[in-house]
């Protein structure tokens, strides 16, 4: 390798830990950039604490780089519209309406991404409790008539949902318990005006490594992640 080649190595090294640094991690020392508005958020468990029901790959791959990806492309956001950075992104997917025509799309769909898999992520444990009980056991037979029965019901709502996007339990405006799907990153406040309870990703990454084409066994398979302790604390904020 002469010099010159040498330079042009070091610089596009620099600008890749520029891209990098964007996305969420540690920024070279020279950098002098304050830190980026947006971080990934640690998972709180291993990549191979979900197996069997989720493989480690899938869980690294998903984590790392599809959930990081919409770090970065949301922290682009915040250059040009520095307000997306001083309320929760929760308010701006609420409200789409407030948020400037220019970085809507990017921030419905990378902000999406960025609510959707927080929410995923906190909502799977090894630990926790493995069943509903309490106030949301009652509401899910309530509205289904069995626990089972909401399972298929939220499994059909990812089955039906064509291409990518995300299954979810949800309290609506009327106060009241249902499965529904939401294409792409969308999230249930947006359109729905719902809270969820549940949500599963259903985009082909979430599970091709381990079921290929079988978006049904995956999200048998899912259920067994789900904390119900978790998803209990969502039902309780939803309905305050
Ligand atoms: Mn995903």
């Amino acid at each position: 390798m002469n010099r010159r080649q040498s330079l042009q190595l070091l610089a596009s090294t620099a600008s890749l830990a520029g891209a990098i640094g964007v996305a969420g991690r540690a920024l070279p020392s020279h950098a002098q950039q304050k830190s980026p508005a947006f971080s990934l958020p640690p998972l709180g468990y291993a990549y191979d604490a979900l197996e069997p029901h989720i493989d480690t790959a899938t869980m690294g791959y998903h984590h790392k780089n599809h959930h990081n990806a919409f770090i970065g492309i949301l922290n682009a956001q915040v250059e040009k519209f520095p307000d997306l950075a001083t309320k929760p992104i929760e308010a701006f997917l609420s409200n789409l309406a407030s948020v400037p025509e220019a970085v809507r799309t990017p921030v419905r769909n990378a902000g999406g991404g960025h609510w959707n898999h927080s929410f995923f992520w906190d909502l799977m444990a090894p630990g926790g409790a493995k069943a509903p009980t309490g106030d949301l056991k009652s509401a899910i037979e309530g509205t289904f008539g069995s626990v089972e029965k909401m399972k298929e019901a939220v499994n059909q709502a990812g089955m039906t949902r064509f291409g990518s996007g995300w299954a979810w339990l949800v309290v609506g405006k009327d106060k009241k318990l249902s499965a529904v799907n939401t294409p792409y990153q969308d999230t249930p406040h947006m359109d729905l005006g719902a809270k969820p309870i549940l949500g599963v990703d259903v985009w082909e990454h979430a599970y091709y490594l381990k079921h290929q084409y079988r978006r049904a066994d995956y999200l048998n398979a899912w259920w067994n992640t789900v904390n119900w302790d978790k998803a209990a604390a969502n039902f309780r904020k939803a309905t305050a």
